[in-house]
C-alpha cells in the first residue's frame, strides 16, 4: 500500500504526496488510534493510502507521530524557524526567549532567524546578538527580504524539513515565505484581521514544498505563549545552556534559583552564561508558579 504525507485538509477530504510524488484526494476510513486514543489525520501525518483513481484514495492507517502542534494543528514538524526583527521594531530579548521556550518544549530543532538586516546601522549590535545565541547553543541566521542577504543559509536550514515560522507579529514572517515561495503571495505588513469564528471560516493550513526540498506551514506557528501544561521542573531543560550546566548542580531538580552550589548561577556569575537569558528563566518560573497557584 503506497504511503503518503497529508499536506491538506479540508471539509473532510485529505491531500497527501505519496512518496513516488503524486498527489491523491483522499477520504478517511475506519478509525485510527494511537496508545487507545481516537485520533482525527492531522496535516503533517503520514499515512497508508489505497489508490482507488487515478487521483483518489482512501486513508487506511495513520502512522505514529514524531511530533504534534496544536496551535496550528500539523503532526510531524522538525523544525521552528524561531523570527525576531534586528529593527523595525527593534530587537527584544524576553518575545525571542518565550518562542525558544515554546519551540523547545514542542521538542523541535531550532533556527533563529533575524530579519531587517538592511535596516541595520551599527553591525557590533548584530554581532553581540548573534554571540548570546549562539553561545547557548542555537544556530543563527540574519536575514534581509530587501537585499537577499541570509536567504541561501535560510534555504540551507530548511532543505528536506517540515518547518514552521514563529515570532511576533510585523517580524518579517510572511516575506520571508513570500521570498522562500515566489508564487505564495501572502499578505505583509497588514495588522492580521480576526476571521469569523464558525468552522466555515477556520483558517486551514498546508504544507507547502519547498522547491530545493523540504516543507514549509503557511502559517505561523505557536502563537500561544503562556506555559500552560509545563511543569516547573522542564523549564530548565528548554534553555539548552542551562540544561548543559545543570548537570554539575550539588541537587538533583535545582531551579537554579538559590540552591547551594549551584553551577548555572555561578555560570551567570562568572559571565559564562547570558545574565538576561538568565533573568528571563527567573521571570518564566515565577509566570508558571503563578499560573499554577490560579488554577
Ligand atoms: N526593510 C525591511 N522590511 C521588511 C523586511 N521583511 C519584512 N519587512 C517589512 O516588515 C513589515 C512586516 O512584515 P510581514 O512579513 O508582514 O511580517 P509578519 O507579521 O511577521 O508576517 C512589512 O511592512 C514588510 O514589508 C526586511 O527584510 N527588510
Ligand atoms: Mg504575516
Ligand atoms: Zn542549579
Amino acid at each position: 500500500m503506497p504511503q503518503g504525507q497529508i499536506f491538506k485538509a479540508i471539509s473532510g477530504f485529505y491531500y497527501v504526496r505519496t512518496k513516488e510524488g503524486e498527489e491523491l484526494e483522499c477520504r478517511a476510513r475506519g478509525v485510527f488510534k494511537f496508545e487507545k486514543k481516537k485520533v482525527k489525520p492531522l496535516v503533517g501525518d503520514w499515512v497508508e493510502v489505497e489508490k482507488i483513481s487515478e487521483r483518489e484514495g482512501v486513508v487506511k492507517a495513520v502512522l505514529p507521530r514524531q511530533t504534534e502542534l496544536l496551535r496550528p494543528p500539523i503532526a510531524n514538524v522538525d523544525q521552528a524557524i524561531v523570527v525576531c526583527s534586528l529593527k523595525e521594531p527593534d530587537f527584544q530579548q524576553m518575545p525571542l526567549d518565550r518562542f525558544l521556550v515554546q519551540a523547545e518544549k514542542e521538542g523541535l530543532d531550532i533556527v533563529i532567524c533575524l530579519t531587517k538586516h538592511d535596516l541595520v546601522t551599527d553591525e557590533n549590535e548584530v554581532e553581540k546578538i548573534c554571540t548570546v545565541y549562539e553561545e547557548a547553543g542555537y544556530p543563527v541566521v540574519i536575514t534581509s527580504v530587501r537585499t537577499g542577504h541570509g536567504i541561501e543559509l535560510l534555504q540551507a536550514y530548511l532543505k528536506d524539513k517540515v518547518s514552521v515560522f514563529a515570532g511576533q507579529s510585523g517580524v518579517g514572517k510572511s516575506s520571508l515565505l513570500n521570498q522562500l515561495l515566489p508564487d505564495l503571495k501572502l499578505q505583509t505588513g497588514e495588522v492580521s484581521r480576526k476571521i469569523g469564528r464558525g468552522r466555515h471560516t477556520t483558517r486551514q493550513v498546508e504544507l507547502l514544498l519547498l522547491p530545493q526540498g523540504g516543507q514549509v506551514a503557511d502559517t505561523p506557528g505557536f502563537s500561544q505563549l503562556s506555559f500552560q501544561g509545563m511543569e516547573i521542573e522542564e523549564l530548565g531543560a528548554c534553555f539548552p545552556e542551562i540544561s548543559k550546566k545543570s548537570i554539575s548542580c550539588r541537587f538533583r531538580g535545582c531551579l537554579h534559583v538559590n540552591e547551594p552550589d549551584c553551577a548555572v548561577r555561578e555560570a551567570v556569575e562568572s559571565g559564562k552564561m547570558n545574565a538576561e537569558r538568565y533573568q528571563h528563566y527567573l521571570q518564566f518560573l515565577q509566570e508558571m508558579k503563578e499560573q499554577k497557584r490560579r488554577y
